[in-house]
C-alpha cells in the first residue's frame, strides 16, 4: 500500500531549537529581556512572529513599534542563518536516515510539513533535500500549528487521504493539528510531554521495520 509520510523539521530531523536560542537570546536581551532554555521550549512549532510575541510577553510591559518588531524578526533570522549556514549530515538527529531510506525502499511518499520559512535551506545544508517529494512549509501556508493546513497541503501534494497520513512531530501544537486534521500522530519525544499522540517515541532509533511496515500495510 502507499502512505503519505509526513516530517515536521525542527526537533524531528535536525535539533535547530539550539539555534533559534541562541539568536532569540540576543534579541530579548537586547531588549532587557530574560530568555532561558525553558522559555524556548514555548517557541517549538511556533511561527517567528508568534514567537516574538511571546518573548516580548516575557518581560515586563515591554511595548515596541511594529516597525521595530519588523527590524527584530529580520535581526534574528539573519543571526539564525549564520548558525544554519555551518551545519552540515552530522546533525541530523539519530535514526533518522535508517527510516528515511526505508520508506525510500518501499516507495513511499516522504513530505515536510514545518512551520519554518528556512526549511529548504536546512535540507540542502544536511544534504537531504532529495528524499522529500514535496516541501509544505511556512512559506506555504498561513495558518499555524495547530491549524492542520500545514500537514492537509502535505497529504493532498502526496495524492493521500488524511487517513492514510502519518506524521511525525515533536511539538504539542503539531500533534494537535495532526490529531485535528484525522491523520496519525506519532510524538517523537517526551511522551508525557506528547501525551495526545497516538503513538510515541523518543527518537527515531526506536522506530522499527516492524512498527513502519505496520504502518504502511494498515
Ligand atoms: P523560521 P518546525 C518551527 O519549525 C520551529 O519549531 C519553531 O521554533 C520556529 O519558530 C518556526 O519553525 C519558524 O521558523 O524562523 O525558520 O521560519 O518544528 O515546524 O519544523
Ligand atoms: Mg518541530
Amino acid at each position: 500500500k502507499t502512505k503519505a509520510f509526513i516530517f515536521d523539521l525542527d526537533g524531528v530531523i535536525v535539533d535547530t531549537a539550539k539555534y533559534h536560542f541562541l539568536a532569540w537570546q540576543k534579541v530579548a536581551n537586547s531588549l532587557g529581556i530574560n530568555f532561558t532554555h525553558e522559555d524556548n521550549e514555548l517557541l517549538k512549532g511556533v511561527s517567528r512572529v508568534r514567537s516574538l510575541e511571546i518573548i516580548l510577553g516575557l518581560g515586563e510591559n515591554v511595548e515596541i513599534t511594529e516597525e521595530k518588531k519588523n527590524e527584530l524578526l529580520i535581526k534574528k533570522n539573519e543571526d539564525y542563518l549564520v548558525y544554519i549556514d555551518k551545519m552540515d549530515d552530522s546533525e541530523i538527529l539519530p535514526g533518522v536516515m535508517k527510516v528515511l531510506d526505508f520508506l525510500k525502499a518501499n516507495n513511499q511518499p516522504i513530505i515536510l510539513g514545518s512551520a519554518s520559512k528556512n526549511a529548504r535551506p536546512i535540507l540542502e545544508k544536511v544534504n537531504i533535500l532529495h528524499y522529500f517529494d514535496d516541501i509544505v512549509d511556512g512559506n506555504d501556508v498561513t495558518n499555524a500549528k495547530p491549524d492542520p493546513e500545514v500537514f492537509l497541503v502535505g497529504a493532498k501534494k502526496a495524492n493521500q487521504s488524511a487517513e492514510n497520513s502519518i506524521v511525525f512531530e515533536d511539538s504539542v501544537a503539531g500533534i494537535e493539528a495532526a490529531n485535528i486534521a484525522g491523520m496519525t500522530s506519532i510524538g517523537i519525544g517526551e511522551a508525557s510531554v506528547l501525551n495526545e499522540a497516538k503513538y510515541n517515541f523518543n527518537n527515531f532509533t526506536e522506530i522499527t521495520e516492524d512498527f513502519l511496515n505496520e504502518l504502511i500495510n494498515k
